[in-house]
Formats: C-alpha cells, structure tokens, sequence
C-alpha cells in the first residue's frame, strides 16, 4: 500500500465515520470502504508492474498545455512500463498553443513531475525536439541530470540495429498536407456533415442539384492516405541514407511498425488521441502498445469509476440522491404531530 493509498483509506474512514447516522448510513458504508477485492486487483497491477520491464520506451506528441492532452493517460503508461531508456520524440509540450496565453492541468505537472523523477531514478532521458517545441531547438546539446534535449538522436538496439530517432517535421516538405485535412482534424466529422446540409439547403434554394460531401470526403480521405504513405517513405528514405536500419519518428499522429524497401519504420503515434507508444524489449524486438486497449488500462478506469461513484455518495451529490431513512421520517412526522 503507498503513502496515497493510505492517505485515500483515512479519509474514507474520516468520513465515514463523521457521518454514520442511522440505518442507511451504515448501508452506505459498504460503498465507501474500498472492498478487498479491488485492493487485491490494484495489488496485483502493481506488482505486473514492477516485474514488466522494458529496454526501452519511446513516445511523442504528448501536446502538453492543450485541451486534448491525454496527461492522466500517460502519467499511468509511464507508471507500468517501467525502462531503462526513455525517448521523448518531440511535440511533448506545445509551444504554439501557449503563445496564445498558458493553459494548464495538474495533470500535466504530474507527466513532468514524473519525467524528473526517473531521471533521479537513473532512468536515460532524450528529449527530442519537435516542431510545436521547436524553441527548444536552439537550447539543443545540453544536459540537465539524466535527460539530454538534442534535435536527433541514435538508438542501437539490444540486437544492434541503429535507428534514428527523430519527430519527423523536417520531411514533411516531401508531403504535406492540404488545407482541408487539417480542418477536418480539427473540428471533426461532425461539422463538416453539418455545413453538408446547410450547404445543400442552400443550393436546393437556387434549384441546384444535390452534392455530395460524403463523396467529397473519400477522395479527400483518399489524399489524406496518400500523404501518410508519401511521409513514411520519406522518413525511410531518409534515414536509410545516412546508413541507418530503421527509423522511429512521431510528428503525423499515426503510429505504425512496419517495413519500407528494407528499412524498418516505427512511429510513436500520440498521446491526444491514440495514447500509442514503442517499446522494446531486452531482446532488442519493437513494438508498438496501444495503452488504450490493454487489459490494465481498463481495469484500472473500471477502479476509478467505482471510486468516483462512492465519493458520489460521500457528497450527497444530487445526481445520486441517497434513499430517505424510513426510521428518520417517522420520527419527523412523530416530532411534527
Ligand atoms: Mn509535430
């Protein structure tokens, strides 16, 4: 049990305490004392944790100071995929967006709380810049306890491939993408299905025939396949120029392990949708983790549901209104008679 786990239980009986009444109450109690059998499933999380070790753990586009930042996300990945080498493939805090005024979460202090933390731990840190933290670049070769900020970096792995390391921003001048893909990231499907009927409302108006956004879209959608595949070629390209055997990039949120003409191609993915990351492995095998699809990720969103459900209850929360003591209603039309 650590310190928080302990400082959790003397609240709850704190409060349990405080508020032990009548009948129902005591009903109550059975929901805000945390049963064994979650402490046992926490128990037996942590300890896969503590045997699960990696080599390496390679992530980027983390886009701290924004809206869509999975920071709770990942302050837990980090916490079960404990490494010797870290790699933070750039993007992990956006620059950009903090021009336009800082907007920040106590989660995100917590990635960063955690980061310094393996770096005191002797865990091996390359920050890597990218293009939403490119103003770091300039601060680049440098050294702060166990985390060096450099531009590129090479990893070789266990089985003595040499990999490049690097965001992936510098090739995108081979394939960039148009206007339109970035709006539809931004604001969605939705919207633009939206204007679709706004849009056809308006040349129904003017006898116009109707036109097809959905068709619109595939070939669109189409181009937008077409300039992932021309960035991972020129990412391969790349990096098997310079004499490399692979490649680990992130920069187009796409995660991906794969082969190109020989070269091996890995991209980290994102941590504002995806929640995606490389690993490997003391062999020197890569490959790539879905934080949100694995078994832990989901049991422990399952324990944090049921514990928000019994503070829910601690706070008398009118979303979850407790049931009325029949004991304490007699007594009150007793006290009014
Ligand atoms: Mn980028």
């Amino acid at each position: 049990m650590n310190k928080n786990d302990r400082v959790d239980q003397q609240s709850y009986t704190h409060l349990a305490q405080a508020s032990v009444n009548t009948t129902a109450d005591t009903e109550r109690l059975k929901y805000i004392q945390p049963n064994s059998e979650q402490k046992q499933q926490k128990h037996r999380l942590k300890n896969t944790h503590l045997k699960a070790q990696w080599r390496s753990v390679f992530i980027s586009d983390v886009h701290l100071g924004t809206k869509d930042c999975k920071a709770s996300a990942l302050n837990q990945f980090l916490k079960y995929h404990p490494a010797q080498n870290l790699y933070m493939v750039g993007d992990i805090l956006d620059g950009w967006k903090m021009r336009g005024g800082v907007y920040w979460k106590p989660a995100f202090s917590r990635v960063v709380k955690r980061i310094f933390k393996l770096s005191k731990m002797g865990v091996k840190i390359t920050y890597i810049t990218g293009n939403h933290d490119e103003f770091l670049r300039k601060y680049a070769n440098n050294r702060f306890e166990n985390i060096s900020l450099v531009n590129k970096a090479t990893h070789i792995t266990a089985n003595n491939q040499r990999l490049l390391i690097i965001h992936g921003d510098q090739f995108e001048g081979v394939a960039r993408a148009s206007g339109l893909l970035r709006f539809i990231g931004d604001h969605g499907y939705e919207l633009l299905m939206f204007l679709n009927r706004q849009f056809n409302r308006l040349r129904a108006q003017f006898d116009l025939g109707y036109w097809s956004f959905s068709g619109f879209l595939k070939t669109h959608l189409q181009r937008a396949q077409r300039y992932i595949n021309d960035y991972e070629q020129a990412v391969a390209y790349g990096a098997q120029k310079q004499g490399y055997d692979g490649v680990i990039c992130g920069h187009i949120h796409q995660a991906c392990s794969r082969t190109i003409d020989g070269v091996a191609y890995y991209n980290t993915g994102d941590w504002v949708e995806s929640c995606t990351a490389i690993v490997e492995d003391f062999d020197g095998n890569l490959s790539l983790i879905k934080w949100l699809d694995d078994p832990r990720y989901k049991a422990l969103k399952k324990i944090k549901k049921q514990r928000k459900k019994s503070l829910s209850l601690i706070n008398h929360s009118p979303k979850h209104p407790l049931p009325v003591p029949v004991a304490a209603e007699q007594g009150d039309e007793q006290g009014n008679n």
